[in-house]
């Protein structure tokens, strides 16, 4: 059964009791901050945020932040350091029997957006990219890099971390590019296809080498969703879905409400219930509403009541 989660930051807040208020049961949370000389994916700091959650009411099925791995991802020397946090914070989440790690594979930028302020539905304001402004961008401090260090890097991370993984039982879930372009601004980007997907399973065949499904980057790499949703569901590598919609193309495109996109959400959750999914969904990118401040866009308090709402109808629709 598809379970709805929320994105929770790893201290309690207004935000937590909103969302237990409109019935959510999972969280999915970050490492907390370092503290007492704890490193934020050490075993005591990931034990109490834990237990933070678990306190309020909140299964933590995912943990969605990272360790720093920009020279794993770019292959430079320093990136077994980089990938012995990521053991450690993988060791710790098995412990700590959080069964899911959400991860991603781009270089230095992470989702990337050309206006925070784009105008949404009643005056709401929604996150856009366009690829004609951001190409205009400088390089990086890195230069111009490859999609084929960015593979290289990424097999050698994973025949690091796979093992440890296994061993663990904590699932691996890839997050896709977003946007799901390449190069961006002289970086190469490698998760941005089915296809390559596809070949991210191929890489490094294991149970734990699976996928996180963000809706709104596969709908800008296939027209039908519901189609891509069985067909990468049917591997069983489906650990974990990010509920949400875009409208435009890859080069140009801006967030909408979860109910007004292009894309038949309700048949994106028929798909979900076909491949058998067993993991949360958490909606993803709410545009800023009346009554929210616009200081972390896409990830505003009261924009979220509607998309849980919307999701949970969805939800009920789909299985009942
Ligand atoms: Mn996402």
């Amino acid at each position: 059964m598809l379970e709805i989660a929320e994105m929770l930051p790893p201290n309690p807040s207004p935000l937590w009791t909103l969302v237990k208020q409109a019935g959510v049961t999972h969280a999915v949370g970050a490492m907390p901050k370092a503290s007492r000389g704890n490193a934020p994916w050490s075993f005591d700091a990931l034990a109490r945020a834990k237990s933070a959650y678990n306190d309020f009411g909140f299964e933590l099925s995912v943990l969605e932040s990272r360790p720093t791995l920009t020279k794993a991802k770019l292959g430079l020397p320093g990136r077994d350091e980089e990938i012995e946090t990521a053991i450690e914070l993988i060791k710790n989440l098995g412990r700590l029997e959080i069964p899911v790690w959400c991860y991603e594979w781009m270089p230095v930028f992470n989702w990337l957006r050309t206006s925070t302020t784009a105008p949404a539905r009643g005056g709401a304001l929604a996150t856009a990219y366009d690829h004609s402004i951001m190409s205009a961008g400088p390089l990086t401090e890195y230069g111009e890099v490859s999609e084929a260090t960015l593979w290289d890097s990424l097999e050698y991370f994973l025949r690091a971390v796979l093992p440890v993984a296994e061993e663990a039982g904590v699932k691996l879930a890839m997050h896709p590019d977003d946007p799901p372009l390449s190069p961006i601004r002289g970086l190469g980007r490698i998760m941005r296809s089915i296809s390559n997907f596809e070949r991210l399973l191929e890489l490094y065949p294991s149970p734990m080498n699976g996928i996180a499904l963000c809706q709104g980057n596969f709908r800008l790499m296939t027209d039908d969703l519901p189609a891509a949703i069985r067909r990468l569901g049917s591997t069983g590598k489906v650990f974990f879905v990010h509920f949400r919609d875009v409208a435009g193309s890859v080069e140009k495109y801006v967030e909408v409400f979860h109910d007004e996109g292009p894309t038949d959400m309700l048949a994106c959750m028929e798909a979900y219930r076909e491949i058998g999914f067993e993991g949360v969904c958490r909606p993803d990118h709410v545009p800023t509403v009346v009554g929210d401040d616009n200081s972390q866009a896409g990830y505003s308090m009261y924009g979220r009541l509607f998309a849980i709402g919307y999701l949970k109808g969805l939800r009920e629709a789909a299985y009942r």
